[in-house]
């Protein structure tokens, strides 16, 4: 811009049942604020069966949807809005591909390398558009009927 302000962006990043119950949130946590991202806001949640159908609707035709909704709603998860310059392609660059088993061999510095399993259990979640990102901030932190809420911390 003109006067030299970069408008920052948002995204959402979801810590993911894998994720949470291999220990790996403070290590995530290190990797988002080492790479000058600022947390927003973080919420820990259990998902019931609606809130993950609804927050992964674009998948609903899609073989692996039923075992996604099971996947993500079998165990809590940690919801952080995330901000920065370019927030929502670093983020996704910063967790790597889908195939958290691919990601370990192409990609071997990315979270998903790091705490990913499989192409399903890839331990973590980011926004694939500005899109796609002011809609899931506004699922989880403006609509309140998507899940039980454990913990909600917003910083300051
Ligand atoms: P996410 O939305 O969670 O950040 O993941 P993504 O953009 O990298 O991948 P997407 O295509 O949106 O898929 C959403 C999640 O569904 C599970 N999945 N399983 N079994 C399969 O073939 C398959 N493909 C995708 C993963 O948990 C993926 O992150
Ligand atoms: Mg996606």
């Amino acid at each position: 811009r003109c006067d030299g302000i970069t408008e920052k962006e948002k995204t959402l990043a979801i810590i993911k049942p894998d994720g949470m119950s291999g220990n790996y949130s403070e290590k995530i946590k290190n990797a988002i604020l080492d790479s000058g991202f600022t947390i927003l806001k973080e919420m820990t949640i259990q998902l019931d069966e609606d809130a993950a159908m609804g927050f992964y609707a674009e998948h609903s035709s899609r073989s692996f949807f039923s075992s996604l909704v099971k996947y993500m709603t079998s165990g809590p998860v940690l919801i952080l809005v995330l901000e920065k310059e370019n927030a929502v392609a670093d983020w996704r660059a910063l967790i790597g591909p889908t195939d958290a088993s691919a990601a370990k061999i192409t990609h071997p510095h990315s979270i998903r390398a790091m705490c990913g399993v499989t192409i399903e259990k890839n331990c973590v979640h980011g926004s694939d558009s500005l899109q796609s990102a002011r809609q899931e901030i506004a699922f989880f932190f403006e609509e309140k009927s998507s899940g039980r809420v454990v913990t909600e911390h917003d910083e300051l």
